[in-house]
């Protein structure tokens, strides 16, 4: 990593940081429509202010964070532990500014649900169904081209694509249902498939996973989702979704995934059984595979929702354990181009304070979401794009429309 070299302010204990940085994305993006000039970011510094009352603990952390030095599994476990909450986010603040300017990224996008039939039994999954309850669904290519069609816009960019894991869809179904939507909308980018689905699309066409993944971006797969990963240790994947992939195959998977040139996401689901050094683990992982491959384009910590699953008893993490999170993946994963506070699962007020403790993107407007809202999410089940920029506009950001590959669109 480079060290910013920039023009330096002075902190109040006397400490030097750099007030711009070479990551910075500006304001003249090329195809950025300014929409209005109130909110713009031009002359945007990196607020330092909060960082002059960082506890004591926290200042060695700091200056390895202002001079581009990666963060250890040690440095890790304190940002975890200490009392100092307001101090890693401060941090992390710092860093999402100093990266992403006063900039938050929102999308256009829909999600679709093909099936929520599933082979496994995951014990953190409200979604599936086995296939004989009313309300299992696996969809065919009539609906969904007249879902496309008839419920997607013309402005809308993405569509996010995941279900459950099938145990009898055949290998054509998927490259059908790409190309139903490409040929219904051919504008619209799709991420979808989880390192999940993918490994058992392969295994349904017995044929080897670079093979199917090539053949599936020939058939329109744009992008890859980040679900699916969990949480990337032994432990956790036996106590919790034994049978499914395997830690070390997601990332031999994704890896697969990002050398057929596609990019992908990544996410961690917390707040169930996952110590925090689990959590951890889980972001050196992914930061290591970002180290080898640079396909990964956002981090998206998951708070995990416990209603109608079998771990119901554990009720649900706090809004203090989101909001460390998020800052702690901003701080970790110091190659990560974006962190997003999912608005579906960490709650509309809750996204909003995390645009200050290192989140920059807050997702989209979905429209229709059964993961979350089946195990009990009580947030609506899309938002507008309008109501998503007003949310940003009003933690002071600048919001921007972007496409999945982070084309800036319009700036608000
Ligand atoms: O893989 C399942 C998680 C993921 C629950 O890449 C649950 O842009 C909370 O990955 N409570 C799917 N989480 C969602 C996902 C995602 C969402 C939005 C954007 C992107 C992206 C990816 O949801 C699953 C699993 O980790 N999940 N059950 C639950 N009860």
């Amino acid at each position: 990593m480079t060290t910013p070299t920039t023009t330096q302010t002075r902190l109040p204990d006397g400490t030097l940081v750099p007030e711009a940085s070479p990551y910075s994305i500006g304001p003249s993006n090329p195809g950025v429509q300014q929409d209005s000039g109130d909110g713009g970011s031009d002359d945007f510094r990196p607020a330092t202010d909060a960082l002059g009352d960082l506890s004591d603990e926290l200042k060695p952390i700091r200056d390895k964070v202002f001079a581009g030095e990666r963060l250890s599994l040690d440095d890790g476990r304190l940002l975890f532990a200490t009392p100092d909450l307001t101090g890693v986010g401060a941090l992390a603040n710092w860093l999402t500014e100093t990266r992403n300017g006063n900039r938050t990224t929102f999308t256009y996008n829909r999600h679709l649900n093909y099936t929520n039939v599933c082979a496994y039994k995951c014990m953190f999954c409200a979604f599936r169904r086995s296939g004989d309850e009313d309300d299992a669904i696996t969809m065919d290519m009539d609906f969904v081209a007249n879902r496309i069609a008839n419920e997607f816009t013309d402005g809308m960019k993405e569509v996010h694509v995941v279900g459950g894991i099938h145990p009898e869809l055949p290998y054509e179904y998927y490259l059908d249902l790409l190309r139903t939507i490409k040929k219904t909308r051919p504008a619209l980018h799709i991420k979808g498939f989880t390192m999940i689905e993918l490994n058992e699309i392969a295994k349904q066409a017995g044929k080897p996973l670079p093979e199917v993944v090539l053949e599936l971006k020939d058939a329109g797969l744009d992008s890859c989702p980040g679900g699916g990963a969990e949480v990337l240790s032994e432990r956790v994947h036996k106590k919790l979704y034994n049978g499914k992939l395997p830690p070390h195959e997601w990332i031999e998977a994704v890896k697969v995934v990002h050398a057929a040139g596609l990019k992908s996401n990544a996410t961690m689901l917390f707040g169930h059984i996952e110590t925090t050094d689990e959590r951890l683990e889980h972001m050196d992982q992914i930061r290591r595979v970002q180290d080898e491959t640079g396909g990964f384009m956002q981090f998206i910590p998951l708070v995990f929702h416990p209603d109608n699953t079998p771990l119901q008893r554990l009720g649900k993490t706090t809004g203090l354990d989101a909001l460390r999170t998020i800052a702690v993946s901003r701080l970790m994963l110091d190659n990560m181009p974006h962190v997003k506070a999912y608005w579906i699962m960490v709650g509309i007020r809750m996204a909003q304070i995390a645009l200050h403790y290192g989140a920059d993107d807050i997702d989209g407007t979905v429209v229709e979401e059964h993961i979350t809202h089946d195990a009990g999410a009580t947030t609506p089940q899309g938002l507008t794009t309008e109501r998503l920029a007003e949310l940003i506009r009003e933690t002071g950001r600048q919001p921007v429309l972007r496409d999945t590959l982070y084309e800036e669109l319009v700036a608000f």
